[in-house]
């Protein structure tokens, strides 16, 4: 049994041995998230300030140029994972292309890749509401030693070897799993040191809470239509309760805690659905899984999904069992 107050340092340490590849790399990786996430969480902490300090586009009194939030997660992310030497290669969902490091060394021995999304729901800073990180990480699949290519990130979601998100809320959590469960350690700023707060986190079997952006409600297909109004019929448990941040590392966070499910369906007027497949589904659809959830991309499990490239985007749907199943049900009988 995991103790409670435990830090996410100790964590890591007792657990290294859970991890398939066990060289210290990937402990090491997760060490340089942590970092990165402790100077994001002061930066959008500060947000409010942005009128005293200068907003973004501004210059400061030092001469600086002010930087957008989700400019300069990317960039504390890239930098702390690059200059640590700790991975081949990155990709970000603010970068076109991948980013291979040291790629022409051949004494370069790193075998992850990382792939980041810096600061999903970006709108939501300009409000105050809550935004997150989100994380995930794969054993590349050409030789060590040589530059990492398309391919070492075009793996599907079911060979991620970790995952997770920091969630930058009235408190601010990191939340990952390695595929041994969900792990989630709430940041104690007075120290800053994160504490396992929530070993084991699961689930449960079923929920009552929907989130969706309803106000695309008339693009939507026939089968999730018909899901939103069973989710308001009046009979047995239902009607279940609407809650929609329109940040998904929150929605999904709370829902994991209460039971719930998560939708950014297809529509007619975005195709292939907003989420992107490789920074944002991945690695929620991971840590679902291994929370006893369920995620799915229309009718596919999402990680089962080959990725044709980076920023594909595909339909989204995940969160507990039961709910999941059932909305599986509607989009069944409209195929
Ligand atoms: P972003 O990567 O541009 O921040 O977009 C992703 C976000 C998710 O966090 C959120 O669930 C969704 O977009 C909200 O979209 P919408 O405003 O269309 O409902
Ligand atoms: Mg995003």
């Amino acid at each position: 049994m995991q103790q409670k107050h435990k830090t996410l340092g100790e964590f890591i340490i007792e657990n290294q041995s859970e991890f398939q590849y066990s060289s210290g790399e990937l402990s090491k990786l997760i060490n340089a998230l942590r970092l990165a996430a402790k100077v994001v969480n002061h930066e959008v902490n500060k947000a409010g300030l942005v009128d005293v300090l200068g907003a973004a586009g501004d210059t400061n009194i030092q001469g600086e140029d002010q930087q957008k939030l989700d400019v300069l997660a990317n960039e504390k992310f890239i930098q702390t994972l690059s200059n640590r030497e700790i991975v081949c290669g990155i990709a970000s969902e603010e970068e076109d292309d991948f980013i291979s490091i040291n790629s022409n060394d051949k004494n370069h021995q790193n075998k992850y890749v990382v792939l980041i999304d810096p600061l999903d729901g970006s709108s939501n800073i300009d409000v105050n509401v809550s935004v997150g990180t989100i994380f995930s990480i794969y054993r590349r699949v050409t030789p060590i030693g040589t530059p990492v290519t398309l391919e070492d990130f075009l793996q599907p979601g079911r060979d991620q070897v970790a995952a997770g998100y920091i969630v930058y809320g009235t408190s601010t959590m990191l939340v990952y799993t390695t595929g041994h469960g969900v792990n989630g350690f709430t940041l104690n700023p007075a120290i800053g040191t994160f504490y396992l707060s929530h070993p084991n986190m699961e689930f449960p079997v079923d929920g009552k809470i929907y989130s969706v952006n309803e106000g695309n409600y008339i693009h939507f297909h026939q089968g999730v239509k018909d899901y939103i109004k069973y989710c308001q019929q009046e009979e047995g448990d239902r009607p279940y309760t609407s809650r929609y941040i329109g940040s998904l590392v929150s929605d999904f966070h709370r829902n994991m805690i209460k039971g719930g499910i998560y939708m950014y369906p297809k529509s007619s007027v975005t195709e292939q659905g907003k989420l992107r497949l490789l920074y944002e589904c991945n690695p929620i659809a991971f840590l679902a899984e291994q929370a006893n959830g369920l995620a799915i991309g229309g009718r596919t499990r999402v990680l089962d999904i080959q990725p044709t490239e980076l920023h594909q985007r595909i339909p989204f749907f995940c969160g507990s069992r039961n709910m999941v199943a059932k909305l599986q049900e509607f989009l069944e009988k409209y195929h």
